[in-house]
């Protein structure tokens, strides 16, 4: 109440507001639509139900729970955006970004597996394949009846992808893929890795299968980050595929950038997620931890540091929507992309740091997701291109200037 008595709120109840629906100061809520909603919300039960409980122990035992990815396709995430003839939902890519905005609140793997299976999988077949490759890949995808990975990122070649040195050779009846792939999210277990190589100099799309000879995709070990999700190496020695297996519709590097571009997308909202199970858990903590005889939220400093934190989500939360929404009018460009990548990702990587100062030493326990969430995010600022990557594309954008040359 104000000294006059008054309520000051324009509705009556400013304070219960930020009380029940603590990430959501603006109502941000009000501009989705009732289905962008509904995904949401069947996301974020899914995620409360059937990953909270378990993600701690699989991120310590270095494991993927592999039951949750039928789960996922039960929800229908997968290729969320494409059409229902292929078996997907055909949703707005503002469901998409909440959609994966639940996930990441969830564990960054989560989130992860749904922007490789999507993303990086089923868009460049559904975009740059041929029908029969959609028809033979796409339902089953969507279903997790099948596994897919993307291989760009090789181990002397990550920023700079155009710089690869796998090459696939014409041979009887298909190619030859030469080369070596690094980092490659769920390699080890996908049924079919699109793999970009190059063919008489000429970035090339193919669809490698599980088995191919001359294919191996061993597991990398030792990951201090992003530990409930499976990393691989994809090794191509000889390895045979028939001509049909080539991605007919696009040629060069736009082809792979494309779809980091959908990827990129899907991280931007991502992370907000991350950032929302932080500031969660940072709010309920301030307001229980007693030091000097009351609740550490009571003093100035934790406040800052939890206005700060709500101050970066609101703002995240309202460029991912705009975002959104530009890109479901078909208006958006790959460098507003990278600014919504760029910004989010950095954000939540603060918010998971200063997090983990509010909870004291508690902080670092896996009995709280705030350490989880910050090694996590130290991946997701790398991948999909470096925070400073980003940085470049926009600095190209706007002075017209590309520093990469
Ligand atoms: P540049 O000359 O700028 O572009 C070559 C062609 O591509 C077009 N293009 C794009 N098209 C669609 N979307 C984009 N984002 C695009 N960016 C560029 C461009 O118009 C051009 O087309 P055309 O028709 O003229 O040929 O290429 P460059 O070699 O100078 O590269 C620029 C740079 C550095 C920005 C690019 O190489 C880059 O983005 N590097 C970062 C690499 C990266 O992000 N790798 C990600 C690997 S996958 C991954 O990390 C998955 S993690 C998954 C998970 O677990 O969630
Ligand atoms: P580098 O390119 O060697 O960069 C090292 C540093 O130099 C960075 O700070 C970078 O910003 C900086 N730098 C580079 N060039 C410049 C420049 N021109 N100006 C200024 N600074 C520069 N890749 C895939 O293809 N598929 C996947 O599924 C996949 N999954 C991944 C999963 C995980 C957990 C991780 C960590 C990575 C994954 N990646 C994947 C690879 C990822 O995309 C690359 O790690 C990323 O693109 C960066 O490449 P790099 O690690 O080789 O770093």
């Amino acid at each position: 109440m104000a000294p006059n008595g008054k309520n000051n709120s324009m509705n009556g109840s400013a304070t219960t507001k930020v009380a029940n629906n603590p990430f959501d100061y603006y109502n941000v809520d009000a501009l989705f639509a009732h289905e962008e909603k509904m995904v949401r919300d069947t996301v974020r039960d899914f995620v409360d139900a059937e990953v909270l409980p378990i993600i701690e122990k699989h991120y310590e035992a270095g494991t993927f729970p592999p039951h949750l990815a039928k789960k996922m396709a039960d929800l229908g995430v997968f290729g969320i955006t494409l059409p229902q003839e292929y078996g997907c939902a055909g949703a707005s890519y503002t469901s998409y970004g909440l959609a994966m905005q639940e996930l990441e609140r969830g564990d960054s793997a989560l989130r992860s597996f749904a922007s490789v299976q999507s993303s990086l999988v089923m868009y460049p077949i559904y975009a740059y394949g041929s029908e029969a490759h959609r028809m033979k890949w796409l339902p089953k995808l969507a279903t997790a009846d099948a596994i897919g990975c993307f291989g760009l990122t090789e181990p002397d070649h990550g920023s700079n992808p155009n710089g690869m040195i796998t090459t696939a050779k014409k041979s009887d009846g298909g190619f030859l893929l030469n080369g070596a792939k690094m980092w490659i999210t769920n390699g080890t277990v996908a049924d079919v890795a699109v793999v970009w190589a190059k063919l008489d100099g000429v970035v090339r799309g193919f669809l490698v299968e599980k088995g191919t000879k001359g294919f191996t995709a061993p597991e990398m070990k030792g990951k201090h980050s992003l530990r409930a999700s499976v990393t691989s190496e994809l090794v191509f020695q000889d390895c045979e595929i028939p001509e049909e297996n080539m991605l007919p519709n696009v040629q060069g590097l736009k082809g792979p950038l494309g779809c980091l571009t959908q990827a990129r997308y899907g991280i931007a909202w991502g992370a907000i997620g991350a950032a929302m199970a932080c500031y969660e858990s940072s709010l309920a903590y301030a307001k229980t931890r007693i030091q000097f005889g009351k609740p550490i939220g009571g003093f100035q400093l934790i406040q800052e540091k939890l206005v700060w934190m709500l101050n970066e989500i609101t703002k995240a939360q309202l460029m991912a929507e705009r975002l959104g929404k530009l890109k479901d009018a078909g208006e958006s460009t790959p460098q507003h992309v990278s600014m919504a990548k760029r910004n989010n990702v950095w954000m939540a990587l603060e918010i998971a740091r200063i997090a983990r100062e509010v909870h004291g030493a508690n902080g670092i326990l896996g009995e709280y997701p705030i350490m989880r969430h910050a090694a996590n995010l130290e991946s997701v600022k790398t991948y999909e291109g470096t925070h400073d990557i980003h940085t470049l594309i926009l600095g190209s954008d706007i002075t017209g200037i590309p520093a990469f040359e």
